[in-house]
């Protein structure tokens, strides 16, 4: 397969350890890719979906303690405490080693070692990054031929060298008190043992996307970040990028994919989808220039449906694996919760279980058929918009940063930084309702700054300096803003329809980035005049609602500022001083 012999004695080294029974080179080729589907399916790690109606579909289950990250049990193994920061768990790195490769020994006894050679990235891009991850799990296989660039050429791009990120996967036993991910960014090593779960264990994902490549980011220039990328085409034909970062199952898919409401396909907008995860960001000529470095879509199912996103459906409809949805025995295809469509009659729940929709828990709960954090894994070549500069190796000029979090008060629909600094201020101090994509309590509000609270692979006060020095750089700062989707009214409904509408806040967004409508001045920064959101052709929405969006209640902000105060005094000396001169502004503003 290859004679690097960095890679030959990281294979070794690797073999040695788990004992397979067998090692086998994952190329990246159909052939392959058939062999091993065909495998899957026979050891029942997969099921088979209806070839006439899912073609090339596969269904799995993971553990039923085994369903999301798991941010208590996620570290940075940095020499220095100090690197990690205190948003981080961390472990020295050789207490680390010692711990790991004693749970990895002899692992893998009867099983099979895949080595997977992976790109983030187009292979050969200037933003491309290798990597090969070693697993015994083919489901990890199948998931990151879909995820990543998997091909025997990464090793060729190598030329010999050692410049590529080591990810070790193992099942081992499943064992949830063993369970480790750990990053150790100054080794471009990841290990991740015994879980099975999606964003644990497609090691080119959150753990070196975003917190191996975090880090690499900090020491080289350049940014990762938790974002999706997206292309508005407007009438005249021009198309304008934008990134957002929302925290976790807080929606970025959605927001990616959307199909604009009729009033504006009408006037010819259209929507691109780049990525619709992770950004990793470069400086060219005073610009942010985005590629998305996944080349598929590790999507949250429930909630997707033919009218909160068509795109995300239509792109699962063939070669996709889902993960934790119910299966309907009936016709052999899935459902979920928010599909939209009629429960199966005949299916089985996410954890194996006979399922029908009038079953109730012992608390008289529902029970639900998918898991909340039950996902599909999709081509990005499946997805009906997606951008033509998908493959553009140079990536897109962005020309606005969206910030963004699941808050039930407080935040309002739209606003935005007065500069830069003040944009980063936002960011940094951004919170949000925890979901159900990391295993812990649901609806929790929690600061996370940038969308990275567990996914930042450095110290989190080195990365608002990283911030604030790579904008200063930019002679082309793109706007930052910050949206709410979120906001409820009394009976905890959500007030604002999303997902399609959410247009009609982008067109306020690339209006500002283009000078083209002014905004009032407010404590927390510029926010829309309420008849500048087109509101146009909305059912059950009318300028009511949206005042109700847009207004700030000034008790709940000094709140709000004195939370951030307490949030920045954790971190120390260590936090950027101009974030403290944000906030004295900030409680300035609020005082009138
Ligand atoms: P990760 O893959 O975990 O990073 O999540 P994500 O940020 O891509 O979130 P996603 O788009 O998958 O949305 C998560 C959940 O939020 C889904 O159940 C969506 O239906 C819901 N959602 C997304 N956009 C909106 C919106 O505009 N309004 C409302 N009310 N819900 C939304
Ligand atoms: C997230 O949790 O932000 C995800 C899913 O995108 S995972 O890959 O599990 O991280
Ligand atoms: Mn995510």
């Amino acid at each position: 397969m290859t004679d690097n012999k960095y890679v030959l004695e990281f294979v070794e080294k690797y073999r040695k350890l788990f004992s397979p029974d067998e090692v086998v080179w994952v190329d990246g080729s159909r052939e392959q890719h058939k062999m091993l589907t065909c495998e899957a399916i026979a050891t029942g790690e997969v099921i088979k979906l209806s070839n006439s109606l899912m073609p090339g579909c596969l269904y799995h289950r993971t553990a039923v303690n085994d369903v999301a990250r798991v941010e208590d049990r996620t570290f940075i193994c940095t020499t220095d405490r100090e690197d990690a920061g205190i948003t981080n768990n961390w472990m020295a790195p050789s207490e680390a080693y010692a711990k790991l490769d004693a749970i990895a020994k002899d692992a893998m006894k009867g099983r099979t070692m895949y080595v997977i050679p992976f790109s983030m990235s187009k292979i050969g891009s200037p933003f491309a990054k290798y990597g090969i991850e070693l697993t015994d799990s083919l489901y990890v296989v199948l998931n990151m031929m879909i995820m990543t660039r998997v091909s025997d050429k990464v090793y060729d791009k190598l030329k010999g060298g050692d410049d590529f990120v080591k990810g070790i996967h193992s099942k081992v036993t499943l064992d949830a008190e063993q369970r480790y991910i750990c990053q150790f960014p100054e080794d471009n090593v990841i290990y991740s043992l015994n879980s099975g779960y999606g964003g644990n264990v497609l090691l080119g994902k959150k753990c070196f996307a975003l917190r191996i490549a975090s880090y690499q980011g900090w020491k080289q220039g350049w940014m990762a970040e938790h974002m999706l990328i997206l292309g508005v085409e407007k009438p005249d034909g021009e198309t304008k990028y934008i990134c957002a970062a929302f925290p976790s199952a807080c929606g970025k898919t959605n927001l990616a994919m959307l199909i604009p409401p009729k009033v504006y396909q009408e006037k010819g907008y259209k929507v691109w989808t780049v990525g619709d995860d992770i950004a990793w960001l470069r400086k060219k000529k005073g610009t942010f220039y985005a590629v998305n470095p996944e080349n598929g879509f590790f999507g949250v199912a429930p909630g997707t449906n033919a009218k909160s996103n068509p795109n995300a459906l239509a792109t699962t409809r063939r070669n996709t694996i889902f993960t934790n949805v119910c299966f309907n025995a009936k016709n052999n295809t899935v459902w979920w919760e928010g599909s939209k469509i009629e429960a199966p009659t005949k299916a089985y729940d996410w954890k194996g279980r006979p399922w029908n929709e009038n079953m109730k828990d012992e608390n008289g709960n529902p029970i639900k058929g998918a898991h909340p954090n039950s996902r599909f894994t999709a081509p990005a070549k499946n997805c009906p918009c997606l951008s033509k500069e998908f493959e553009n190796s140079r990536g897109v000029p962005v020309s606005a940063f969206v910030f963004g979090g699941r808050r039930a008060k407080v935040a309002p629909l739209v606003y935005q930084a007065r500069d830069w600094e003040h944009g980063v201020f936002i960011g940094a101090t951004m919170a949000s309702e925890t979901t159900a994509a990391a295993a812990g309590k649901v609806g929790v509000v929690r600061r996370d700054p940038m969308a990275m609270l567990p996914f930042c692979g450095y110290n989190m006060c080195d990365y608002f300096a990283h911030w604030l020095k790579m904008g200063s750089r930019m002679s082309n700062q793109p706007k930052i803003f910050h949206v709410n989707w979120f906001r409820t009214d009394e009976n905890g409904n959500f007030i604002w329809p999303g997902f399609g509408d959410n247009m009609r806040v982008l067109d306020w967004i690339i209006r500002r980035c283009e000078n083209e409508v002014d905004a009032v001045e407010t404590p927390i920064g510029y926010m829309p005049k309420a008849e500048d959101i087109n509101i146009e052709g909305m059912e059950d929405f009318d300028m009511e609602k949206l005042q109700s969006v847009l207004s700030l209640d000034m008790n709940a902000w000094k709140k709000e500022a004195d939370e951030i105060g307490e949030f920045f005094k954790k971190f120390g000396d260590k936090l950027p001083e101009k974030l403290w001169k944000q906030l004295r502004i900030l409680k300035s503003n609020l005082r009138g």
